[in-house]
């Protein structure tokens, strides 16, 4: 069995797991515990205990292994795995009661830097439809059983693309001067609020792209593995305008050069 599937089936576990947990506080109300870079930047009580629950479970399977997660920090382990974990992706969506967020679990290989690492095996769980998304390096990408495949091209409608505006204000006249670019290439917009299941969706060929800028590691580390694994192609592009906030771009072949160009701009 090659070393990914070992680490692709804990992910699931653990993120199915983790999801249950999710939804049962979900079901009992959510307390605001903190907010973080922003006011509108908010940490749940249920991020973490969810993110505790899944530390807890990795420490156990795989005790030499470094974390990364959200709500926790990082932690360098003795072998070469890294952790990278986003407990409650979309978690606005999630305080508010939106049933569109997901536990996002990967394991990379090398430094933990996403511009580094090697991303092995990763796992998007769905508490609200239930919908396990996976992948492990050169395995394939999976929804439930069934293999994932990108759009090749978008339809002749055009492009159904999906982005999302970060937590900081003075970054969304920007944001939104990049809508207005990429409109032309598109049939319509989609702005779900969970990185992980965006770029879920592109891998699934629910949307034929998305594109959005400052994602944090945790939120597109399991993703880009199913677009990858896909057939689709995911890039992290750095702007000079507002340093540290990269643009992410994941699509299909057909139609990612346009959105690259689009989503960058002059
Ligand atoms: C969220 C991302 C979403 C983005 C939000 C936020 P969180 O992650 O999944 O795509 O638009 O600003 O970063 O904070 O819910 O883990």
């Amino acid at each position: 069995m090659a070393t990914e599937q070992p680490l692709e089936a804990l992910a699931i576990e653990i993120a199915r797991e983790a999801g249950a947990l999710a939804q049962q506080r979900r079901t009992e109300g959510v307390a605001i515990a903190a907010t973080k870079s922003s006011i509108a930047d908010i940490v749940t009580e249920a991020d973490r205990e969810v993110e505790r629950l899944i530390r807890a479970r990795l420490a156990d399977e795989r005790p030499g292994d470094g974390f990364l997660g959200e709500e926790s920090g990082a932690e360098r382990g003795t072998t070469d795995i890294t952790w990278v974990v986003d407990p409650i992706d979309g978690t606005v969506n999630y305080a508010y009661g939106i049933p569109a967020y997901a536990v996002s679990i990967a394991a990379v290989r090398g430094e933990p830097n996403p511009d580094a690492w090697e991303a092995l095996a990763g796992a998007v769980f769905s508490p609200s439809t239930g919908e396990q998304f996976h992948a492990s390096r050169g395995g394939g990408a999976w929804l439930d059983g069934h293999r994932l495949s990108v759009n090749e091209e978008p339809s002749t409608a055009g492009a159904l693309l999906a982005t999302g505006f970060g937590y900081d204000p003075a970054t969304h006249a920007s944001d939104l001067a990049r809508v207005g670019r990429v409109m032309p290439m598109a049939r319509d917009l989609r702005r779900i609020g969970a990185a992980s299941l965006d770029l879920a969706f592109v891998a699934a060929g629910r949307f034929d792209g998305y594109f959005e800028r400052g994602l944090q590691p945790w939120d597109h580390a399991a993703g880009a593995l199913l677009v990858e694994e896909a057939g689709g192609r995911f890039a992290k592009i750095q702007l000079d305008d507002i340093p540290g906030r990269p643009l992410f771009v994941a699509s299909g072949p057909g139609v990612f050069d346009r959105l690259l160009a689009a989503a960058v701009g002059p």
